[in-house]
C-alpha cells in the first residue's frame, strides 16, 4: 500500500503516539530520580540498593514490588548502644502525627516511648552524626532532608498498629517523608516485627539491621502498599530508631 493512504497515516500516528509516550514516561521517571532545581528529593529504591554495596553495605531484598529492603550492616553494635544510652533519659509517650506534621496527639493505635535526638548534647554526639551522614549516604541525600533521628522502645504489650509514614495533608516546607530507614538497636523477640500487612512481610528486629522503603508512588502519591506497624514484644524491650528522607531541607 503506498504511503500516505489513511491505514499508513494512521499507524504513523500510533507510532508517533507510543514514542511521545515512551519519553513523557522516561522524562517523568528521570524527574523523579534527578534532585529537582529546588532541591527536592525522591524515593530512588535502585538507587539505594545498588549503592549500599558500593557504602559497605549489602542489601538483603525483602520484597520486590513494592521494593523493601534489609542492610543488615548498617549500624555496628556499639552505635546501636550509645543511641540507647543516648535516648533512655530522655523517652516519653509516643505521638502519632495528625494529617499534618504539626498535629501531634497520644493514641491507643501507639503505645510505645520515643525520644527524639534533635538537641545538643544528644544531637552533636558523634554516634548520632555518623548515623546521619551514613544514612544519607546510603540515600544519596543531604544530611538537611533527614529529620531529626527517633528512638523507640517497646516495653512487652506496647505497640505501634498499622500506619502510614506519610501525611496526608502536607502543608510544611519541609514537604512529604518519602522514605523510611527504620533501623533495630537490639535483638528483640520475632513476635516484635514490623509487619507489612498488604505485603505478607514481616521483619524480625536484630540490631543494626536497618530496613529501607518507600512511602511515595514513582508519580508522588502515597502508596498505601507501605503501611506497617510494629508489633509488641511478649517479653523483653524492643530499641528501634526511625531515619525519615523528606522531600525538602528539615527545619532543625
Ligand atoms: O516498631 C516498628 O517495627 C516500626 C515502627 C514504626 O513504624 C514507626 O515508628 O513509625
Amino acid at each position: 500500500m503506498p504511503a500516505g493512504t489513511v491505514p499508513a497515516r494512521a499507524a504513523l500516528a500510533l507510532g508517533l503516539a507510543g514514542v511521545v509516550l515512551v519519553l513523557a514516561a522516561a522524562a517523568a521517571a528521570a524527574r523523579r530520580r534527578a534532585p529537582a532545581a529546588d532541591g527536592a528529593v525522591f524515593c530512588d529504591a535502585g538507587g539505594v540498593l545498588s549503592r549500599g554495596p558500593r557504602a559497605g553495605m549489602s542489601p538483603r531484598l525483602l520484597h520486590a514490588a513494592p521494593p523493601v529492603a534489609a542492610f543488615d550492616d548498617f549500624l555496628d553494635g556499639a552505635t546501636c548502644r550509645r543511641l540507647i544510652a543516648l535516648a533512655e533519659p530522655r523517652f516519653e509517650r509516643s505521638h502519632v502525627e495528625g494529617r499534618a506534621h504539626a498535629e501531634r496527639t497520644v493514641s491507643d493505635e501507639r503505645t510505645s516511648d520515643s525520644a527524639m535526638l534533635h538537641e545538643p548534647p544528644a544531637s552533636t554526639d558523634p554516634a548520632v552524626l555518623a548515623t546521619l551522614e551514613r544514612a544519607a549516604r546510603l540515600l544519596d541525600a543531604p544530611v538537611s532532608h533527614l529529620e531529626p533521628l527517633q528512638v523507640v522502645r517497646y516495653r512487652p504489650g506496647q505497640r505501634f498498629g498499622v500506619h502510614h509514614d506519610s501525611f496526608a495533608d502536607v502543608r510544611l516546607g519541609e514537604g512529604q517523608r518519602v522514605a523510611t530507614l527504620f533501623v533495630y538497636l537490639n535483638d528483640a523477640q520475632p513476635e516484635a516485627a514490623t509487619e507489612f500487612p498488604r505485603l505478607g512481610l514481616a521483619v524480625s528486629p536484630r540490631a543494626g539491621t536497618a530496613v529501607y522503603w518507600c512511602n511515595l508512588r514513582a508519580d508522588g502519591a502515597i502508596d498505601d502498599r507501605a503501611q506497617h506497624a510494629g508489633r509488641a514484644p511478649r517479653g523483653g524491650v524492643k530499641y528501634g530508631l526511625n531515619v525519615w528522607l523528606r522531600e525538602k531541607p528539615y527545619g532543625r
